[in-house]
């Protein structure tokens, strides 16, 4: 078949039929979606266990994280609405994407970051795509309660994922794993820090497998009632696991964290806005939460990038180090079929990359001419 001549223009446009939008809402897209699902094909060997892994990059949607199928549904609904701003609390990447789907629309973006404590790429998105930028002296749990209580005080919609529409555009992920496998998964793992994530992946899958129109609105409280366009697509659900990074762990403490910490700056959150219903896909899909310390996140980080060639942000690599861990464990059945959601791409947070691989072997320094380069090139081949 011919496809010329047909641009993919994001995913509202093609999950128009299950999403909260009309004939007449315009729709403020910059092409997000469509990501790639890549089948690992070296770690598996390494981990000498019989599982099929598969990494969804969303790293590559437009400001390089998942946040853009959320914000093109929140911002898209804004405008509709009437809104001439938009205010986020964010640990960077939310701020990243309100900053450029803001600019699209020609609305005003205000976002509240922990000061110092968002990567340098995320900072750099934000200023340039022109969001006004509030540095708070305080955490992303601070900014929150902020946002909330500015809200109610200004001309501003919330575009956190409290704000409903964010779920809605990304759930759009779980449709798209489901057409590319031709099923869900045995078991989703994703890095867990407000949990709206993994919420909107359960009820991506949740309105795949819906039996019937009626059941599912009655059984899935999560969906809000947008259930109605269940398809009966497929007869599965995955066990969706959880992972957070220990310093920041509310989820597995089983109480909110007032002074979280971690490496992974991104899910770098005490106070999970999605707690309740986190706990519900838990329990609706037989799947777990549990945590990473920073040294595994980092060394998962890196074993992806150099035995796969792909590189994503410390916080997407909680997921790897979690399921690496459950793989070998054998609390993740051989024979599985498992999707790694990587959340961000690695070129947000630089620093902690170079950092990370400073002191390699692998990096040296040689005078300029040929005799140098070709010592080194012979020093270094295996
Ligand atoms: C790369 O940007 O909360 O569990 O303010 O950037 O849905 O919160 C980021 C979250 C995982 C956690 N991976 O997702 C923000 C923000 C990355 C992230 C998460 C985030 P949720």
């Amino acid at each position: 078949m011919n496809t010329f001549g047909h641009r993919y223009t994001g995913l509202i446009e093609k999950y128009r039929d299950r999403l909260p939008v009309s004939e007449s809402t315009s729709i403020i897209s910059l092409g997000e979606g469509n990501t790639p699902l890549i089948k690992l094909s070296n770690l598996p060997k390494v981990l000498k266990k019989d599982v099929d892994i598969y990494v969804k990059y969303e790293g590559l949607n437009p400001t390089g994280s998942f946040k853009d199928r959320g914000m093109t549904m929140a911002v898209t609904k804004a405008v509709e609405a009437g809104s001439k701003a938009i205010i986020c609390a964010s640990t960077g990447n939310t701020s990243a994407a309100a900053a450029a789907y803001a600019a699209r629309a020609g609305i005003t973006a205000f976002v509240l970051i922990p000061d110092g404590k968002i990567a340098m790429g995320k900072l750099a998105q934000a200023m340039m795509y022109g969001a006004i930028t509030i540095q708070i002296k305080g955490n992303f749990d601070d900014g929150m309660r902020l946002v909330k209580e500015v809200a109610d005080h200004a001309p501003v919609t919330i575009v956190n994922s409290i704000n409903p529409y964010r779920l809605q555009g990304q759930k759009t992920a779980a449709f798209e794993i489901v057409e590319e496998l031709g099923r869900a998964p045995d078991y989703h793992c994703l890095p867990v820090g407000n949990a709206g994530n993994i919420t909107a992946h359960w009820m991506g899958y949740c309105e795949m497998s819906a039996p019937d129109v009626t059941k599912v609105t009655e059984s899935c409280a999560l969906c809000e009632g947008h259930c109605k366009y269940a398809c009966n697509i497929i007869g599965n659900r995955p066990k969706m696991i959880g992972y957070q990074a220990a310093g920041s762990a509310p989820f597995i403490r089983g109480a909110m964290v007032d002074n979280p910490e971690t490496v992974a700056t991104a899910i770098r959150i005490g106070h999970p806005q999605s707690w309740d219903r986190a706990w519900k896909v838990m329990s609706e899909s037989g799947g777990w939460f549990d945590e990473c310390s920073d040294e595994t996140i980092l060394q998962a980080q890196k074993l992806l990038a150099q035995s796969e060639g792909i590189f994503c942000e410390p916080a997407s690599a909680a997921s790897l180090a979690g399921a690496i861990r459950d793989i070998q464990s054998g609390k993740i059945a051989e024979g599985s079929t498992i999707v790694l959601t990587l959340t961000g791409n690695g070129l947000k947070d630089p620093d902690t990359a170079i950092g990370q691989c400073q002191g390699d072997a692998k990096m040296v320094t040689v005078g300029a001419d040929l005799e140098s380069v070709r010592a080194a090139i012979l020093h270094n081949m295996s």
